[in-house]
């Protein structure tokens, strides 16, 4: 059994945001069947291909587990499909620009009057407000929610994530609100509406840098690189590599870095594994030496100080610096490339990236659910072709018969 059997999700979304949310649900065992325009479907089925007239592997990696059907929503008939697939339906999920819904003729009101238990979960770009109408993708996402303005180098420009926070992060917040409506649906027998706003979920993983933006009123930030020799403005400024934490940390060069754009390794040099940390780089004098040995003491020369660690980790591939800081509980980790990550023996083992064969592209590597229920394990399925569930759903979902089913191909409605 899986945690979300007998779940179903009428999903509605497209592009990244919405259709991450809909594929964890999948993932975790939700019959998730996907309405597509007939005959053109999800814009990202032809983004980005890779093999002609081939699904691309943007559709094919955000849309595993689900069924597609193809529907035209602006028909009278395939509103009326569309009618009765939200009365069987649990989950209505959605990620249109603002306001599509409510022109197809389905508004909140009209959707409770069709199915009270329906639970109608959208992603918007912007919130209530002066930019509700916008259209938004990821990078504006991560402009107009902190990430830009806080990402990047104190002399450079604001600068996005390769992350996707704005939407992939955006779909893991409604992916909760979904899950939890159900929840309380299992007590009141309600749906509701749950509304995520990805200018609200970058803001969301942006919390610490609005931390910092209230810290700046009380001095400078002194974990900063601007501190102490640079300057604090009004906002929060860029920190570069610096940790977010209380503890120091940089990204070092590692043997190799002049052919190797990968060939780093982030270090945090922590107070309590110091020692060790010093005496493996071959810097014991800074333990007996009051300029180095106490926190407060580095803390104005922590680019000295990581300028000194990476004289130590160019002499060693980032694989064998981690084999000699860790033992010594030094945090760090090596920047591992996408080559790296997708090679990478226990990220295979463990599911995390799994390889999925596809009818039309042949075998392809993805990501398979990062999170692990012991219960109810993840079997990666591949992405449906479009419409390749349309009759199948239309009798046994709807209890359509095959001549209401042709009356439906002949105009159009699917
Ligand atoms: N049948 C009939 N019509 C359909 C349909 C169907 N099955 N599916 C979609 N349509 C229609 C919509 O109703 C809409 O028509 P109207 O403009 O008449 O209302 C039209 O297709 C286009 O939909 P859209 O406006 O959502 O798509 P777009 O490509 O113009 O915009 C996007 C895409 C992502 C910018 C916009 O949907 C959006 O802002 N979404 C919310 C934020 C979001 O999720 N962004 C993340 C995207 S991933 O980077």
């Amino acid at each position: 059994m899986k945690a979300l059997d007998g779940v179903r999700i009428l999903d509605m979304t497209h592009v990244q945001s919405g259709p991450t949310c809909t594929q964890l649900l999948g993932w975790f065992g939700a019959d998730v069947i996907k309405v597509e325009r007939p005959g053109v479907g999800d814009a990202t089925r032809g983004q980005l291909r890779d093999i002609p007239d081939v699904d691309s592997l943007y559709f094919t990696m955000l849309n595993h587990n689900k069924r597609s059907i193809t529907l035209n929503a602006k028909r009278d008939r395939g509103k009326a499909i569309l009618t009765r697939l939200m009365a069987a339906c649990d989950v209505l999920a959605e990620n249109f620009a603002p306001g599509a819904l409510d022109r197809m003729g389905f508004s909140w009101e009209r959707i409770q009057e069709i199915n009270p238990r329906l639970i109608y979960a959208s992603v918007k770009g912007f919130g209530p407000g002066p930019y509700e109408q916008c259209k938004v993708y990821e990078n504006i996402a991560q402009c107009t929610g902190g990430g830009a303005s806080t990402t990047g180098f104190d002399d450079g420009p604001p600068t996005v994530s390769g992350a996707q926070i704005g939407d992939s992060g955006t779909g893991l917040h409604l992916a909760l609100g979904i899950v939890t409506a159900l929840y309380q649906r299992e007590r009141t027998g309600r749906g509701q509406r749950v509304e995520c706003a990805m200018q609200d979920g970058v803001l969301n993983l942006c919390r610490v840098k609005l931390r910092d933006q209230q810290r700046l009123a009380h001095g400078p930030l002194t974990e900063y690189p601007q501190y102490p020799n640079g300057t604090f403005g009004e906002a929060t400024p860029r920190s570069g590599n610096a940790s977010g934490g209380g503890q120091p940390g940089s990204v070092v060069k590692c043997k190799g870095w002049e052919d190797d754009p990968n060939a780093y390794i982030y270090v945090i040099a922590q107070a309590a594994a110091f020692d060790g940390l010093a005496r493996a780089i071959g810097r014991a004098d800074w333990l007996d030496d009051p300029e180095w040995n106490t926190p407060e003491a580095r803390l104005p020369k922590l680019d000295r100080m990581f300028e000194a660690i990476e004289q130590w980790t160019r002499t060693r591939t980032k694989f064998e610096v981690m084999d000699v800081l860790n033992p010594l509980n030094v945090p760090c980790g090596p920047v591992l490339s996408m080559k790296e990550l997708a090679d990478e023996p226990s990220l295979r083992a463990s599911g995390t990236v799994v390889e999925v064969d596809h009818p039309e592209r042949g075998p392809y590597v993805t990501v398979g659910s990062p999170i692990k229920l012991s219960d109810s394990p993840v079997e990666v399925e591949r992405s449906p072709l479009l419409g390749e569930h349309t009759d199948e759903i239309l009798t046994e979902v709807l209890g359509l018969d095959a001549a209401d089913v042709a009356a439906a191909r002949a105009d159009g409605s699917v």
